[in-house]
């Protein structure tokens, strides 16, 4: 093994696998990746431009101009609102499907789904204008009414004429005032999105700043529209989670079963996967074929969906993909939409495994397409798929070699069950979260989401950011690829965690049974920090809106769109935010200032980029302990590294 090979992962199980396919001759991200060789440097400085065919122009010392005249930084933030133009889109075509299910399921067209949350139904109602007067819980033709009405009321949010978005109302009254004043408050997401294209194309917006107000607006429809629809409505239709264990890594899967990865982001049809597994008739199948049952594991962002409401076992993170088929045990991997890697065709085809696409809207050419439409016939379309699993099953060529690795943790956690595990069912309110951060126990909340990338060792920046962060008493709140790291690295268990904690965070953890990094769900589910962060504030003594709180956010390995949406609309809502690996606009120095410095005299929060992971912890550290010096919180401790705190441990 090389010495590049040698730093490609932290994860024992994707290194196992990996020196496999080194010996088999299986191409994986990272060997596309040394084939690609050094990325283009205008490209990783964000100062190529391909908006017209007069172009590509680029931005270097010798042009300082592309043709047209634009320069760097109109180049740099052109492509940036682009980028949460698609992250956006992606997050919030998410949210429509889910919308669309949510209203034939209130009409009964739909087999499979049903309203699971009903006291979260009416909580979004409330926010969705949509009157429950006179309404019953427990009768179900009000439920279903009201369901429908919230449904079409969420679907006009994505188009409608008039007004903004009914969500953006749930920041804290400081936060709304900000966003008034500004001129960014969101109107109708699609809107926002077209908007950003439109100004962004040849010849219209050309001033950085102003490009960065739509921008600005747009990320906002994602965290405060998009995304936050996802989320409450999956829940008013799964079940909002609540804390439970699981398992992860790839040592889930069992040789005597039929083991079934479900990968990509929705849970509509994941949802059915899972009822399909448990369906006796169909187990009676798997064993027709000489299996002990079903495994089913899920892979990225619809591996956190299904763990966070059934407790079904993460497979892997977003590098682990093209991994879990090495095992040579998967009979099928199911794909809907986002963070699918074509490559996974080549190496489906070197074993037994059904890579399968289900969405219209994702085909992958050459792959077995197996459209489910949500709709009667869903239910039966998945069994299906289930069916076509099952009867893979003896197929299997070759070795089956699933890593021995396997790690237990706990998710589930959202902005409800934080209160109501904080504060039992006796106190559930924020109180007691707000206190500890008051007498210092807890220093500070931080977000530490997004993806892996192969340009830095896999979860390796991850697990360094967030044992720094924890061990300097700060609670971690995780969604995406980056909880599945640190479930890896067992810190999400109360036992591991502790030990990891520093003594103050520890303290709380053990004392109400938590670990001290909460997994809080997928990518949409951000919008649950959004909320949790909103919390917070309202329960008092920690200033009156979310830039005033010991809170950062972190994305250490990110890659997607998605991620540069989700970071805008962060600090958009006041939150220092800081990347690591990079951010593709370091070529444009007055746009970048402007990332890194003006935009938080407006909005209270900015971008920072920092790939080295002990600077990149330590700058989250800084402004905690600054905010926390702001609200005159006494009880400053010393900042520790993951050095100093060894020390401290001998
Ligand atoms: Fe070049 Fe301007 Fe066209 Fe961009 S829009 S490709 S900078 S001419
Ligand atoms: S799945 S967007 S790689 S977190 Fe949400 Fe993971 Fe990033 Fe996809």
């Amino acid at each position: 093994m090389d010495e590049e090979k040698e730093c490609r992962s932290v994860d024992s199980c994707t290194n196992e696998l990996m020196a496999i396919c080194g010996e088999e001759g299986i191409e994986l991200s990272w060997d596309r990746r040394k084939l690609q060789g050094k990325p283009c440097k205008f490209g990783v400085d964000g100062v190529c431009c391909r908006i017209c065919f007069m172009g590509p122009c680029r931005i270097s010392k010798k042009s300082s101009q592309g043709v047209c005249g634009a320069d760097a930084d109109t180049i740099a933030a052109r492509n940036f609102a682009r980028m949460i133009a698609a992250g956006a889109a992606a997050h919030s075509d998410h949210g429509r499907d889910v919308a669309e299910t949510l209203i034939m399921a209130a009409k009964g067209e739909s087999e499979g789904y049903e309203i699971k949350d009903r006291t979260k139904l009416w909580a979004v109602a409330k926010y969705m204008e949509v009157d429950t007067e006179g309404k019953d819980q427990g009768k179900e033709e009000d439920v279903n009414a009201v369901a429908l009405a919230v449904g079409e009321k969420a679907l006009g949010e994505f188009g409608k004429s008039h007004g903004y978005l009914l969500a953006s109302y749930r920041a804290p009254e400081q936060r709304n005032k900000i966003w008034d004043e500004l001129g960014v408050r969101p109107r109708a997401i699609d809107r926002e999105v077209v908007e950003i294209m439109h100004r962004t194309t040849m010849g219209v917006d050309q001033d950085y700043e102003n490009i960065m107000k739509q921008g600005t607006r747009c990320a906002l429809a994602d965290g405060w529209g998009g995304s936050m629809v996802a989320t409450d409505l999956q829940d008013v239709l799964f079940g909002t989670p609540k804390p439970l264990r699981s398992e992860v890594n790839l040592g889930i899967f069992k040789e005597d079963h039929v083991n079934i990865v479900v990968h990509g982001h929705e849970p509509i049809i994941s949802e059915l996967i899972v009822l399909a597994t448990q369906d006796k008739d169909i187990l009676a199948e798997a064993e027709k074929v000489g299996a002990k049952g079903i495994q089913l594991g899920g892979v990225c962002c619809t591996a956190n969906e299904i763990l966070m409401r059934h407790g079904i076992p993460v497979a892997g993170n977003f590098l682990q993909q093209e991994l879990a088929l090495v095992t040579g045990a998967i009979e099928a991997m199911v794909v809907d939409v986002q963070c699918v890697m074509q490559g996974l065709a080549d190496i489906a085809k070197k074993f037994h495994t059904e890579l399968i696409t289900v969405s219209p809207k994702a085909a992958i050419r050459g792959v077995r397409q197996m459209v489910v439409e949500e709709g009667p016939n869903a239910y039966k379309q998945v069994k299906e798929i289930v069916l076509l699993a099952i009867n893979n099953f003896p197929n299997r060529k070759g070795k089956v070699r699933i890593p021995q690795e396997s790690y237990p943790m706990i998710a589930g956690f959202t902005d409800e069950s934080v209160m109501y595990t904080l504060g039992g069912s006796f106190r559930a309110s924020y109180r007691p979260l707000n206190d500890n951060i008051i007498n210092g126990r807890i220093r500070g909340i931080a977000g530490v989401v997004g993806c892996n990338n192969v340009k830095v060792s896999h979860d390796d920046i991850h697990l360094k950011v967030v044992k720094e962060l924890i061990a300097n008493d700060v609670l971690v709140l995780q969604t995406g690829c980056a909880a599945i790291a640190t479930a890896k690295a067992g810190l999400m268990t109360p036992e591991e965690g502790a030990k990891q904690a520093g003594p103050g965070l520890a303290e709380v953890c053990e004392t109400v049974g938590i670990p001290p990094v909460l997994h809080c769900g997928a990518c949409v589910d951000n919008s649950r920090l959004l909320i949790a962060a909103t919390q917070v504030v309202k329960e008092g003594g920690l200033g009156d809106d979310i830039s005033q709180l010991p809170l950062a956010g972190s994305a250490p390995e990110w890659m997607s769109e998605k991620a540069i949406a989700i970071g805008q609309y962060f600090v958009a809502s006041g939150v220092f935010v800081v990347f690591g690996v990079g951010l593709p606009v370091l070529g444009a120095p007055n746009f970048s200032k402007y990332l890194f410095e003006d935009i938080e005299k407006e909005y209270g929060g900015k971008w920072a980029v920092e790939p080295d992971p002990h600077k990149h912890a330590q700058l989250m550290i800084e402004h905690i302990e600054a905010k926390r010096k702001k609200l005159n919180l006494k009880f400053e401790r010393k900042l520790l590294d993951m050095a100093a705190r060894r020390e401290l441990e001998v």
